[in-house]
């Protein structure tokens, strides 16, 4: 009693402190924190209230992470990281056996990779649109490009280039997504062997790879990609054609010195022999003709990939060279496909160049002269449209939902410019916190970008959030673009790095799934030959091997039990048969290295060698229900040659008839407000609220459970066995108890969204 009175005490006082909080004004609130007006502006137009969810969703690289982060624009929460090349536990990604099969794509000459140097997302577009059907990133360390699900956030595919053994242009996804394009960087032999250096101009080479995407399929056809083979000139960023530039693409390069360093040899570093021109080469290569020419028989197979010599490229006239600003990084291409705005990171200029006058040199044969292979140079007067001093160090470019109005990033400046590409003007600048790298507008990269907001993703977070030992978070600030000044907003930790790149997209173009079609392999996309039913779990035994088909449902994981011998090989295959959103089920066990992710509809599979004998407890990792602890089994691993001994079961209680009757009891009353709820839900119009529709299909199925396991207990009670009556009697209240759960929520959600009375 005394200990209550306190709780009520300690309740009362908490209950004035808060109502003293809460009944504060603004202006108190300003003052107490420290705010401005201009603070209290910005954290107004970011906040989300709950309930309420963010306009756009931005996909970051998660850089070394190997992951892609999934974020809310306005509101910069983050919502998900989703595994890509690297494994993530909570997902299962790289535990469950579908999984290790992608993982495993990316496999480097036989050789598993776990981590991965991320860089660029890209979605896929029809006609110029983001269409929210897929997401690819690059792999810069290990060239890769994955390909992610949009319907369910999953990493479905992972292509491993071949030929590079370094790749940073990529992804970039032409205007209908026919390619993801994927440019080599570091120069190196396509074959997977040693080529001295002395043999650098020879025999190492760069290149532009055409992944092919099968549209219908949604993974990459690696039969019928290509690549195109360059000059060793460190292939960089790049971008495809739009509208008018449809067809062709545009790569930038570094280093067309071919300088290689070496200080081990006395020779000046990389650096300063691979910044000694003024200027390098911007690469044109038209991928449509490129397609012709596989398909007419004239590329080369190497490590299995189509490739395209130079010399092949130069004769089928489908690429060459423009001279652009010294070290220049990002290249991109204007909405209206008409220009291509380079910057150059040791040139304060902008250079925009115009794709008709770019076309028109190309036709009157306009060439300055022939580089080393052989590949036509362009004019790059003939081809300049114009040439802004933006400032110092500038990178990457995005565009806004106004025509000719762009947004650079100034990498030594720490700013970012807002200027006009067609009148060649300077119009606002904002200071970034600090070195800013790439930055994104809202539908940045398609032909009908919706500007509103842009993100500086910084390189360094020097003094902006609480310290935390060295290793800094990123920095993404986010900026409103809606009026003529910049204005910044927020800034946000990133605590995975490095992200590279954002692409941000409309929230409402996507449509995720709530759960699998029963017994689904998401990875393959379709149905598991695992798949199990409810009662139709089973264990195979064979010599050596033992399998089983197992299920989860709340709150128990069939098999309960499972018993091998040492030195088998153990499978489990999981079904998880819940059709509730969100009631994913996890799967642990201890030593074994497993872990899984079920989530509603899948079906995963683990497998491990029971090398060792003993007990090994596995239980659910996701708090599914009140019973969610109980969510538990035991694999045993038994000795060879174990001989079991007559015992019997030692359990702490027994069950009586009253036991039994008091539950009966229970279950009754239990019923009572069941049918009370029911009754609520069916007078009401819950058919016109899917939300509810689906928790109503959950609580009939508890309902279903719930008769079965009163089925069972009468049985058991018909026989006089009390034991099995009492506890199935149990059981059929756990169903009752999950089933009124679920209504409840349901009732809550009709009331809440002023449902009306039908009957
Ligand atoms: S590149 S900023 Cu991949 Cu600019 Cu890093
Ligand atoms: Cu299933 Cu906890």
């Amino acid at each position: 009693m005394k200990i209550r009175q306190l709780a009520l005490v300690g309740g009362v006082t908490l209950a004035l402190g808060s109502q003293f909080t809460s009944a504060a004004s603004l202006d108190d609130v300003m003052k107490a924190r420290g705010l401005t007006h201009k603070d209290v502006l910005a954290a107004a137009k970011t906040y989300v209230p709950t309930g309420k969810r963010d306009e756009y969703l931005a996909f970051s690289s998660g850089g070394q992470s190997g992951q892609v982060i999934v974020y809310g624009v306005p509101s910069m929460r983050i919502l998900k990281y989703i595994g890509v090349f690297t494994p993530e536990p909570w997902q299962g990604y790289g535990f469950d056996e579908e999984s290790k099969a992608v993982l495993a794509q990316g496999n480097i000459q036989g050789k598993s990779i776990t981590y991965g140097d991320t860089h660029h997302p890209a979605f896929t577009e029809t006609k110029g649109e983001y269409d929210g059907r897929y997401l690819f990133i690059n792999d810069k360390a290990n060239p890769r490009v994955a390909v992610i699900d949009l319907h369910d956030f999953e990493t479905k595919q992972i292509v491993a280039n071949p030929l590079y053994k370094s790749a940073h242009g990529g992804a970039f996804v032409t205007e209908n997504s026919e390619y993801v394009i994927e440019a080599a960087q570091y120069p190196t032999p396509f074959e997977n062997e040693f080529v001295p250096l002395e043999e650098f101009n020879d025999k190492y080479r760069g290149g532009v790879t055409y992944w092919k995407f099968d549209n219908k399929k949604g993974r990459i056809d690696q039969e019928n990609s290509f690549t195109v083979e360059l000059p060793p000139y460190s292939q960089d960023l790049s971008d495809a054609g739009k509208g008018p530039s449809h067809g062709w693409s545009f790569t930038n390069s570094f280093c067309s010195e071919r300088y290689v360093g070496g200080i081990e040899r006395g020779r000046p570093p990389f650096e300063a022999g691979c910044s000694a021109k003024d200027t390098d080469f911007l690469h044109m290569i038209n991928w449509q003709k490129g397609e012709e020419v596989v398909k007419a028989g004239k590329a080369k197979k190497i490590n299995g990939m189509n490739v395209i010599s130079m010399e092949t490229a130069v004769a089928e006239n489908m690429l060459y060279l423009i001279p652009e600003p010294k070290s220049p990084h990002g290249v991109d291409v204007t909405p209206d496909g008409k220009k291509i705005i380079i910057s150059g990171k040791l040139d304060s200029h902008t250079w925009v160049y115009s794709f008709d006058k770019l076309m028109a040199a190309i036709k009157a044969g306009n060439f300055k002269e022939k580089d080393p292979y052989g590949i036509p140079i362009l004019n790059m007067k003939d081809t300049l449209h114009t040439q802004v001093q933006l400032g110092l160090g500038p990178l990457h470019t995005q565009m806004d939902a106004k025509p000719c109005i762009a947004f650079t990033s100034l990498y030594v400046d720490s700013m970012i410019a807002k200027w006009d590409y067609c009148e060649g003007k300077v119009l606002d600048k904002v200071s970034i916190h600090y070195n800013v790298g790439h930055l994104v507008s809202m539908e940045g990269d398609s032909v009908s970008p919706d500007g509103k907001y842009l993100i500086s993703l910084n390189k360094l977070a020097i003094d902006r959030f609480n310290p935390v030992g060295p290793l800094h978070p990123q920095n993404h600030q986010l900026i409103d673009i809606k009026g003529d000044k910049m204005e910044l907003l927020y800034d946000m930790p990133v605590p995975l790095g490095e992200p590279h790149y954002v692409v941000a997209i409309k929230a409402d173009k996507l449509k995720p799934v709530i759960r699998y079609k029963s017994g689904w392999n998401s990875r393959e996309d379709k149905r598991s030959p695992f798949k199990t039913r409810a009662g139709r779990e089973k264990t195979v035994v064979t010599p050596g091997k033992v399998e089983v088909f197992g299920t989860t449902i709340r709150s128990h994981i069939t098999p309960e039990i499972i018993e091998v011998t040492e030195g088998d090989e153990v499978t489990i295959h999981l079904t998880n048969l819940e059709r509730a959103q969100d009631e994913t089920h996890g799967f642990a066990m201890y030593g074994q290295n497993v872990n899984l992710s079920i989530e509603p509809g899948k079906t995963v599979t683990a497998k491990f060698v029971a090398d060792k004998a003993g007990v090994y407890p596995y239980y659910c990792t996701e708090f599914c229900s009140a019973l969610h602890l109980e969510m538990e089994g035991y694999l045993l691993v038994k000795p060879k040659g174990y001989q079991a001994t007559e015992v019997k079961a030692q359990e702490g209680a027994t069950y009586t008839e009253a036991d039994y009757n008091k539950q009966v009891k229970t279950n009754i009353e239990t019923q009572a407000v069941i049918d009370s709820v029911v009754g609520f839900i069916t007078s009401h119009n819950y058919q016109d609220f899917p939300p509810v529709v689906a928790l109503v299909e959950d609580a009939t199925d508890q309902l279903g459970f719930a008769k079965e396991a009163k089925e069972k207990s009468e049985a058991a009670a018909a026989k006089k066995d009390w034991q099995n009556g009492a506890l199935w009697a149990n059981q059929w209240w756990q169903y009752q108890v999950k089933a009124a759960d679920i209504g409840l929520r349901a009732k809550t959600y009709l009331e809440q969204h002023d449902a009306v009375k039908v009957k």
